[in-house]
């Protein structure tokens, strides 16, 4: 293809204007400029995506199908252009047009399709597969509002609606004639004839599923793949039957049940509600996914009986588990083939990833559920249940091993046990939490089936989370690191620690980091109007919010800062910044009084004089991928603080890491194979281990006996009932770490890892106090951040699962 230039934009950009938009450039809007450089970049990578699947079926690839209810995309026009090499050339368009490039890309909405880290991951492994040239098509719903939008009013979150589609639609090309047909309800009716047993779905009701796609391009590459998300809309408006009867309401009845399926994420993180609702969505996008893979298999090959040597399910969470009944029906029903052919197809083609060993985040789903809305997928979960049991029976002869590995159990389907049963991998994201499940969550079926447990060690997109959102340090690389050879092979990086004494490069690098804090202050006096300042140390945490992450830890050790303070106020410290974001669950009430908390904190410390210049908090609000952007490059200090066992892998850690910023943190999910590579003496490790919490909780924990005697974590408690200047108490939290409420006290040990915590933070503080040291453990901290790229982890689920060729 001829080289595009900037040139070539500005007339691409001007055509798509005045056609899409009726509009010359001197007239168009800045919304209408995102949507025309998307449409613009749309058009190039459709061209290459017809080309790949071209390529593909040529070839008779294996392809990935990548299935998750969420992609946490953010904003695709940097991205896109970044990996088309477009980025200096589109930049230079927009100015030449009259516009700031800057203020096109901030226009641009997140495509927040997802909760967290889980929908995060997903959106960094399509860029590697993509970038890695393997064949795969993510899928999941096109939710017409993403996860909400955060406002906080006096303190506390207030919920607002996501409507991306606005101006996110533009990458969204629908392909109304690849709808499928979803069934739900109706009865089964089975009879024999012809020497034939039939199975017969009726009196269902039929959603359809239209795909509405959305191109993704890889790096340095015209591989192309697509993220297919599926509408849900009614085969009718109206029911005219009942319509012409007068019924008007009932007669659009089944129309709003079908387009409710699409209508909104559900903002659980770790938390299943078992609403039929959200059983539709995954049925819906599961069954749709299934007969839209087989029907292009069908078209290639002509036969399912080679599915598996051609397709490969990724089973991202259990959320998408009904892909293995569905096949099942699929093959048997549809394709005629007998259950033994059926279910060694099957067992050969999904692979499921486990994110949590969290049991309220396990999902079990009240089988009367599944019966009502999915007749026919219920009568193979028993069918599939009941062979898996008698394996495990023959296996076994152990009734208690028989009730742990069941699919259906006390009137429950357990979606884990159905992923394991019938899939050809299960894996854990990190080497700890993958321990885990062979030791404890799994064993026995560990035990029973030990060669489908694996490890892949969760990574980023490393182009997104450094080269494009931390221009400074992507030229200091560059420079020392072999130039751009680290996009494409992250382990370059490991050059840098080269340049561990260096003073120019540690002064280069600590220059670069002053300038990002900076320029975050700026945005975010802009964005959400505080007024930070750059002295401070940067010390951040930012995720979901949820107990086992332990904001309150946090919360509680910038209390004991302040108390310190206020018996001394002429102390002279390092000043401090501490940046809060996150999210609650709506309906998870503990995690919004802990915002509340934080803002109430906030709000103390900033009005109080003595804090100037010394201690600052901050919660800011709307925490999303964009934000992130900014924020990870200006951050000092990365608080991983987790109850160890608890978080799967984390990957924020990873983000800060890379960025340059050094972790206070617990061994917990990846910050152990972060450990590995920096040693003791590059992070701030403090804590129990997870096999210390585990003999702890088994003891008999008492964090009261904590409480009586640490006089200052027990000032910090109390402050919780005192509250704060605004007058509001958080006695419910106090309560719940220290008396127990409806609960055991303290379930997740900040009583029992405080003292340590402190420890770390007051080391932290020590070294930030020699530059030198600190830019060095950061250079560090960059430099074996290679290992924690997207692409490798893509790169060993192609090699030890999915058996597919890569780049
Ligand atoms: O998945 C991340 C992990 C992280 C884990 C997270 C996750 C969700 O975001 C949602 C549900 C779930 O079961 C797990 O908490 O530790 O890094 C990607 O693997």
């Amino acid at each position: 293809m001829a080289t595009v230039t900037s040139k070539t934009l500005e007339g691409a950009l001007g055509a798509k204007l005045r056609l899409n938009f009726g509009s010359t450039v001197e007239e168009a809007t800045d919304a209408q400029m995102m949507k025309a450089c998307a449409l613009v970049l749309r058009d190039m990578m459709a061209i290459r995506e017809v080309e790949t699947k071209q390529m593909v079926r040529r070839e008779e690839k294996r392809q990935v199908h990548y299935m998750s209810l969420e992609f946490l995309m953010g904003r695709s026009l940097m991205k896109n252009a970044y990996n088309l090499g477009l980025l200096p050339q589109l930049r230079q368009a927009l100015e030449n047009l009259g516009f700031r490039a800057a203020d096109i890309f901030e226009l641009e909405p997140d495509a927040a399709l997802g909760n967290g880290g889980l929908g995060r991951l997903a959106a960094c492994y399509l860029d590697s597969m993509t970038t890695l040239e393997i064949p795969a098509t993510g899928y999941s719903i096109c939710y017409e509002l993403g996860l909400f939008r955060q406002k906080i009013i006096e303190g506390q979150q207030v919920e607002l609606p996501d409507n991306w589609k606005d101006l996110g639609d533009a990458w969204l090309m629908p392909k109304p004639q690849e709808t499928e047909e979803v069934h739900f309800g109706g009865n089964i009716r089975e009879f024999w004839a012809d020497g034939y047993h039939h199975v017969v779905h009726e009196n269902y009701q039929t959603v359809l599923a239209i795909p509405c796609d959305m191109e993704i391009a890889g790096y340095e590459t015209r591989h192309t793949n697509t993220l297919r998300l599926w509408d849900a809309k009614s085969p009718s408006p109206v029911d005219m039957s009942l319509f012409s009867q007068g019924e008007y309401l009932k007669a659009t009845e089944a129309h709003a049940m079908a387009e409710v399926i699409a209508k909104v994420l559900y903002p659980e993180d770790k938390h299943i509600e078992g609403k039929s609702l959200r059983l539709k969505q995954q049925y819906f996008f599961v069954s749709a996914t299934v007969q839209s893979v087989a029907r292009r298999h069908l078209e290639t090959y002509g036969t399912l009986k080679n599915f598996h040597e051609k397709n490969v399910f990724q089973v991202n969470d259990t959320h998408p588990a009904l892909v293995i009944p569905e096949l099942m029906r699929l093959l048997i029903d549809d394709a005629g083939l007998s259950w033994d052919e059926a279910w060694y197809i099957t067992t050969h083609s999904v692979a499921y990833t486990n994110h949590t060993v969290l049991s309220e985040a396990l999902e079990r789903w009240p089988q009367d559920l599944i019966q009502r809305n999915l007749p026919r997928i219920w009568q193979v979960l028993v069918e599939i249940s009941n062979r898996w049991q008698k394996k495990v029976e023959d296996f076994y002869h152990d009734s208690t091993k028989t009730e742990d590995m069941a699919i259906i159990w006390g009137g429950q389907v357990r979606m884990a046990n159905l992923c394991i049963a019938g899939g050809m991998a299960v894996n854990g994201v990190s080497g700890l939490h993958s321990g885990i499940l062979k030791k404890d969550l799994f064993r026995n079926a560990y035990g029973m089936e030990p060669w489908k447990f694996q490890n892949v060690t969760n990574g980023i997109d490393h182009r997104r989370w450094l080269s494009e959102i931390n221009p400074g340090l992507d030229r200091l690389i560059r420079d020392l690191a072999g130039g751009d050879e680290y996009l494409l092979h992250p382990t370059a990086l490991s050059r840098l620690d080269d340049y561990a004494d260096d003073a120019e490069v540690l002064q280069r690098l600590s220059e670069i980091k002053r300038k990002n804090k900076e320029a975050f202050a700026d945005y975010a006096r802009r964005t959400q109007d505080v007024v930070l300042n750059p002295d401070a140390i940067f010390d951040v945490q930012v995720k979901r919010l949820h107990e086992y992450k332990r904001q309150l830890l946090n919360a509680l050790h910038i209390i004991t800062l302040y108390q310190q303070l206020q018996d001394d106020p002429g102390r002279s410290m390092q000043p401090q910044t501490f940046l809060f974001g996150a999210k609650a669950a709506p309906g998870y009430a503990v995690a919004k009084r802990i915002i509340h908390l934080i803002n109430s904190l906030a709000d103390q410390i900033n009005h109080d004089p003595i804090c100037k210049d010394k201690l600052q908090v901050v919660f800011l609000e709307n925490y999303r991928v964009s934000l992130a952007e900014q924020l990870i490059p200006a951050s000092e200090v990365s608080q991983q603080i987790s109850t160890a066992g608890k978080e799967a892998s984390g990957t924020g850690n990873m983000k800060f890491m890379m960025n340059g910023a050094l972790t206070v943190g617990t061994l917990d999910g990846a910050n152990v194979e972060m450990h590995d590579l920096l040693g003791d003496e590059n992070m701030f490790l403090f804590g129990l281990h997870a096999d210390e919490v585990a003999e702890l909780k088994a003891r008999g924990y008492l964090p009261q006996r904590l409480y009586a005697r640490d006089p200052i974590l027990r000032r910090a408690l109390d402050q919780l009932k005192t509250g704060f200047r605004d007058g509001v108490s958080y006695e419910d939290l106090f309560a719940r770490l220290v008396t127990g409420s409806n609960c055991a006290a303290d379930e997740y040990l900040l009583l029992a890892d405080f003292a340590a915590y402190c420890a770390a933070e007051k080391r932290m503080v020590e070294t930030y106090a020699n530059p030198a040291e600190w830019n060095r453990m950061s250079l560090h901290n960059i430099a074996r951040s290679g290992m924690f790229a997207a692409d490798r982890a893509v790169a060993e689920y192609a090699d030890h699962i999915w058996h597919v060729g890569h780049r």
